[in-house]
């Protein structure tokens, strides 16, 4: 008689300790992971026949211009985070609760907001961009005059310089949420005009080396951007996600430079000029350098580094007992395309390659999956991402040895999480 493989024969034995098993499952047919699933189903339905509920029985509710997301959810929040004193709380952030979302692109409802001073209500018809400086022809553009030029459309990240820093670097690690330390990260298709076709129109001075770009908000943020980048693939992003770039996302123009540090992604763009040096204005001075042991600073870091994170499990996303779980997180690179991540349940001691769901862009986030047969002893969980450009993400001791003591920007070390015989997730240095 034809024996039904089981779903320890379809996931084979374990790769690497504390139970991580082959990617492959993930690759398999949908046959395999069909007969996986179905062990963790029931064999009868409640809520189908006699028993069905009301919502079934009467008409639902009608259209609406603009639709929101399921109240049965709306605990998915931004998490809001400002220290600033009182009264000045529009300077500080919100962040982007991954560990309760999905797939790599974040609505625009829930991408992270770092402001300085606050979402200006920039009225479109009156904003207006200007290049100047080392250029053939000073130009302003409106944004119906951006409309009308050739436009494309990419998925990128913008992550702070600041994400996962502040938190990461204290000696003892926190026990908060996922988020709440690297929530400073989001994805989204951006739709807009390349700045080198802006560039070429106003005539670059071959002594245009840098340009300032300044926004339109009462913190006039302004940061100093290599011509390199501006010519290779920086754009006018106008769109997010299909819909008018969102106010707190630069409404209705921002610079977006993918992979760069999110500070130089000027919002409420208003102003380029082309100079022989970078400006060092205020918000390139005051922040974003790091600290060396020698006592100098490291100054313009400005493409971030590559980086991956497991979201499930995570601080608060307990274990529900023994048995095949699915690890999940997020890969990513300023510098090019996430090649591998690598899984540990043992912190570290030995590894699995984790599948990567395709589509896998150049400077997007990255999702990876990984199953796990977790025997209910107690595993230390880490991830560790390899980008096209073979550079290897540091461990936390690796990272803080770079730099003087209680230094926090650019920080891109592996996270780890501790599971104990309980379940619970807690967040551990190795
Ligand atoms: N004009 C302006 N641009 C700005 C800022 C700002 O305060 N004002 N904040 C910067 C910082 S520090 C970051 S991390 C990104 C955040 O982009 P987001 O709010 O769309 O996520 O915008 C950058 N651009
Ligand atoms: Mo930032």
């Amino acid at each position: 008689m034809a024996k039904f493989p089981t779903l320890q024969d379809q996931l084979g034995d374990p790769i690497a300790g504390n139970g991580l098993l082959h990617r492959r499952f993930f690759l398999q047919s949908g046959a395999a992971i069909a007969g996986a699933a179905a062990t963790l189903g029931t064999a009868s339905a409640e809520s189908i026949g006699t028993a069905a509920p009301e919502w079934t029985k009467k008409p639902g509710a009608a259209f609406n211009g603009y639709g929101v997301p399921s109240h049965w959810r709306d605990n998915i929040q931004r998490l809001v985070v400002t220290n600033a004193p009182p009264g000045r709380e529009v300077a500080g952030s919100s962040r982007t609760p991954l560990e309760m979302m999905e797939g790599t692109i974040t609505p625009g409802g829930l991408h992270y907001v770092r402001n300085h001073n606050g979402t200006p209500d920039v009225d479109p018809n009156k904003h207006e961009l200007m290049i100047h400086g080392l250029v053939r022809q000073p130009l302003v553009f409106t944004l119906d005059n951006l409309l009308r030029y050739p436009m494309e459309s990419r998925i990128h990240f913008v992550e702070c310089a600041g994400n996962s820093g502040a938190i990461s670097a204290s000696a003892e690690p926190q026990q908060v949420r996922a988020s709440t330390i690297h929530g400073l990260l989001s994805c989204s298709e951006w739709t807009g005009v390349k700045l080198s076709t802006l560039l070429e129109e106003a005539g670059l001075d071959k002594r245009g080396t840098w340009i300032l770009a300044e926004g339109a908000d009462s913190a006039a943020m302004s940061r100093s951007v290599p011509v390199w980048k501006a010519l290779d693939d920086a754009m006018i992003a106008l769109y997010q996600n299909g819909e008018p770039i969102r106010p707190e996302q630069g409404f209705p123009m921002r610079l977006l430079l993918p992979g760069f540090e999110g500070n130089t992604n000027v919002k409420w763009l208003r102003r380029m000029k082309v100079m022989d040096g970078p400006m060092y204005s205020r918000d390139e001075t005051s922040r974003y350098t790091e600290l060396m042991p020698d006592g100098k600073a490291r100054e313009f870091m400005l493409q971030m580094e590559p980086k991956s994170l497991i979201l499930k499990p995570s601080f608060g996303i307990n274990m529900q007992g023994p048995g095949y779980y699915e690890i999940s997180g997020l890969a990513w690179s300023g510098l090019g395309r996430v090649r591998r991540v690598d899984v540990s349940a043992d912190g570290g001691k030995s590894w699995a390659e984790a599948a990567l769901s395709a589509p896998v862009q150049t400077k997007a986030l990255t999702r990876f999956r990984l199953p796990w047969m977790w025997n209910g002893q107690p595993a230390v969980l880490t991830s560790r991402t390899t980008d096209d450009k073979g550079v290897v993400q540091m461990s936390r001791a690796q990272w803080v040895a770079q730099y003087a003591p209680r230094q926090n920007f650019h920080f891109s070390a592996m996270q780890s999480w501790a599971v104990d015989a309980g379940g619970k997730v807690s967040n551990v240095y190795v």
